[in-house]
């Protein structure tokens, strides 16, 4: 059994079940990629343990030779393939869009984002191989094995879908394995999608079958949930056919040393976190010791063969004695930034929290 205690004890719990935790900021800096027993966990049921050896994968829908692949077959039969690439939940940073006003979900921090490299085989090669009509309007939908409770839906197995395009991009991957490890039960053993780029939601774990149809999913996971809507919106008045769907994830940055409420010796003071572009390149972080009046240039590392990567950066800012609001932003490669304010991209879901990520500390 998954025991959270003794896989993950280096984790922030959001909820015990369903098992939901975080990564603490310090982690996250710890190396260029997030070891598994750090990676945050998002599931929306329970952790099924799968038995590799029984587990099969079904492909079917538009296909002209349908698939049902034992694990063996899957991995022997596909050319391997690497991408290190960032995962991050829509709902990273949630909890500052709720002090803007509540929302619903769960309060993240900024550590429901990890970066990995994930090996397996191409999904586009199984596409392939079952003879998938791969015409840019179809869907590639996804069921997974785990099993999610809901008030008013009842008991349903996880189900989200991607675009056909998405789905042939050479990246898009079904995995096996993580930083060279086999994927832990909670990580979706044996078999997972990686969707390089897209929200967390879009990559599924406990995979079981794979479906080309001519519409999205109809499972509540890509309906009714991970949608971008408007302000006004609330729980009650939504209608889930107006919101926009969650693929690729926005600009974002943050700020992971110092700590919120850090107490600092006056003077030179160094600053960590992430940046995050996805489908575009991190261009540069600007950094403010007051609260975004004036604005330094961090150093970046990335590792330019690996484009899905996050970049991490750090700054030397010198931080007299006082209060400090410390905050960070990004720019990509077409020169978007990052909005300054939660209140400019709330939403009652909490989804796409991209504002500055700003730091209280004090110097003394
Ligand atoms: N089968 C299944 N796949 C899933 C989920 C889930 O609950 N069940 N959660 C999704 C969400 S919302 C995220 S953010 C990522 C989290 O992946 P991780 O737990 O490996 O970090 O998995 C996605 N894939
Ligand atoms: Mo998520």
């Amino acid at each position: 059994m998954f025991d959270p205690s003794r896989s993950k004890p280096n984790l922030v719990v959001q909820s015990e079940h369903p098992y939901n935790a975080e990564t603490p900021p310090d982690r996250l800096l710890a190396s260029h990629v997030t070891a598994q027993a750090d990676f945050y966990v998002r599931s929306h049921g329970d952790i099924p343990h799968l038995d590799p050896a029984t587990h099969r994968l079904r492909v079917g829908g538009r296909v002209a030779t349908p698939l049902d692949l034992s694990m063996a077959e899957l991995w022997d039969r596909f050319p391997e393939r690497s991408v290190t690439a960032v995962l991050q939940c829509a709902g990273n940073r949630r909890a500052d869009m709720q002090e803007v006003r509540p929302t619903t979900g769960d309060p993240w921090a900024a550590g429901a984002i990890g970066n990995a490299e994930w090996t397996g085989v191409a999904l586009a090669d199984v596409l392939r191989a079952a003879g998938a009509e791969t015409d840019a309007v179809l869907h590639v939908a996804f069921e997974s094995r785990d099993v999610i409770e809901m008030p008013k839906e009842g008991r349903f197995a996880y189900g989200v879908s991607i675009g056909m395009a998405k789905a042939m991009a050479p990246d898009t991957l079904l995995a096996h394995t993580m930083n060279g490890e086999p994927l832990a039960p909670e990580h979706g053993f044996p078999l997972r999608a990686v969707v390089p780029g897209y929200a967390g939601v879009r990559s599924p774990k406990w995979l079981a079958a794979i479906t080309v149809q001519d519409r999205p999913s109809d499972n509540h996971m890509q309906q009714r949930d991970y949608k971008m809507l408007p302000p006004g919106v609330t729980e009650d008045t939504v209608d889930w056919q107006q919101g926009v769907t969650i693929d690729d994830m926005p600009l974002t940055s943050a700020i992971c040393q110092p700590a919120e409420g850090a107490v600092l010796d006056a003077g030179r003071a160094r600053l960590q976190g992430y940046a995050v572009a996805t489908a575009r390149a991190v261009a540069r972080v600007d950094v403010s010791s007051d609260g975004g009046r004036t604005w330094a240039q961090a150093e970046l590392e990335h590792d330019p063969a690996a484009p899905w990567s996050w970049t991490l950066w750090r700054i030397e800012l010198d931080l007299p004695k006082g209060q400090h609001e410390l905050a960070v932003r990004a720019w990509d490669s077409a020169g978007q930034t990052q909005p300054a304010l939660p209140d400019d991209v709330w939403n009652f879901k909490g989804y796409l929290s991209t504002a500055w990520h700003r730091i209280h500390v004090s110097a003394v």
